[in-house]
């Protein structure tokens, strides 16, 4: 069934309205055939994901999709089959007037934030009437059934396992990014918004008997790391050693790149929304700095998380993995929580691959999507 899709993208802050947005666009070309266009309203946020973007095109194929600069001034377009406003941002006046006078009346989406918590499974798919007779859904994003499950494009973890397997692959990507492997070196990735408990962190690292190489894209964690290596500034593909911890700066890398430093990794430290899941699908042990809310909302999310996460672990693995996360988002002794977390590594490390395949064995958020619009057609009908 061809039909087109309109995405509305107003970027907040950091990456993860477009990544979301980006990848669900591309998705749905690849695997659906379906024409979509991307509305996004801050063209350098894209470029960030997507190098060989044009920042002065107003529109522009990448990979299929249309990529359109979401200016205040919004021209006269004819309304698509599927509008999906990306975490509840406004959809220009104009369009939903559009929307409103088209014969076949589109189906209409707000594609909310990611959360574990119960209530999201009963707020799914309900409908909320619009001015001027219109319906617009609430599709949320989740990590049970009864939600809209999680972005997993075709064969992500058959191709993930392959590279993984694969130490020549491997050994080609790191040198791509100018890494040489210490012997025995453990990888740990590192993506986080400025956090106080970093030092902490790497005093462990470093102190430990064998050695850890820290790969860390460009971005907000910079200056703790300045702070704690005794540096002014740090200049990408530089590499520092203290004690048994290297740390890498790399460039900020393309989406796909950034996963194969996921799957590379025996730990990755990720945040956000988008990061978190792909560290999942890397089924390797991860820790979440999550975005922070007002009046504290994110240790709800934190929380329905940990416990929906921990539920198969050994009560000993599942506290050294509360301890450790609620370190890192300011709660707690991040030194000490990591030698615990250590003890439990081999366990976590496990489950981490059972909770990707839990997790997999889902219907994806794309598919979901397109569920959605099947059998609302169906109801219109
Ligand atoms: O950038 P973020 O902190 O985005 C956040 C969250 O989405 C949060 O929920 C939201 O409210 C806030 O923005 C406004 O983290 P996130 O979601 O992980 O998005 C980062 C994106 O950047 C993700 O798509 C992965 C991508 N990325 C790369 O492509 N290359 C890189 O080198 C790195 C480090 C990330």
């Amino acid at each position: 069934m061809s039909s087109r899709w309109d995405i509305f993208c107003s970027v907040v802050d950091n990456y993860g309205d477009i990544g979301v947005t980006w990848r669900l666009a591309r998705q749905l070309v690849v695997e659906y055939g379906l024409e979509v266009r991307l509305w996004v309203d801050e063209p350098a946020a894209f470029l960030r994901l997507c190098p060989r973007a044009d920042t002065s095109a107003r529109s522009q194929y990448v990979e299929g999709v249309e990529v359109i600069r979401w200016e205040q001034d919004f021209p006269a377009t004819a309304a698509a089959d599927v509008v999906i406003e990306a975490f509840a941002c406004t959809l220009p006046a104009s369009y939903v007037v559009a929307m409103a006078e088209r014969a076949e009346r589109p189906l209409w989406l707000n594609l909310e934030y990611l959360s574990a918590e119960d209530w999201v499974a009963g707020c799914h798919g309900l409908p909320s009437p619009q001015p001027g007779g219109q319906q617009k859904f609430f599709f949320f994003p989740g990590f049970t059934e009864g939600t809209g499950g999680l972005l997993r494009e075709a064969g992500l973890t058959s191709r993930r396992q392959v590279f993984q397997a694969d130490a020549e692959a491997r050994g080609e990507f790191l040198a791509s990014l100018g890494i040489a492997l210490l012997p025995e070196a453990q990888l740990i990735s590192l993506f986080a918004y400025e956090n106080v408990a970093l030092a902490e962190w790497l005093d462990m690292l470093a102190s430990q008997s064998t050695y850890t190489q820290l790969l860390v894209p460009r971005g907000r964690i910079e200056s703790d790391l300045c702070r704690w290596l005794g540096v002014e500034v740090l200049g990408e593909g530089g590499c520092w050693l203290r004690g048994k911890l290297q740390v890498h700066l790399l460039p900020f890398l393309s989406q796909d790149r950034y996963d194969r430093l996921l799957w590379c990794c025996n730990f990755n430290a990720i945040r956000g929304e988008d990061s978190f899941v792909r560290a999942q699908w890397a089924g390797r042990p991860l820790l979440w700095h999550i975005y922070r809310q007002e009046e504290g909302a994110h240790w709800d999310k934190l929380t329905a998380f940990l416990d929906l996460y921990c539920g198969a672990l050994s009560p000993m693995a599942a506290d050294a993995l509360r301890n450790l996360w609620h370190a890192w988002n300011g709660q707690g002794e991040m030194g000490a929580a990591w030698a615990a977390a250590q003890v439990e590594m081999q366990a976590l490390s496990e489950h981490a691959e059972t909770w990707c395949a839990k997790l997999a064995s889902r219907p994806d958020l794309a598919a979901a999507l397109v569920q959605f619009h099947r059998n609302w057609l169906l109801c219109a009908a």
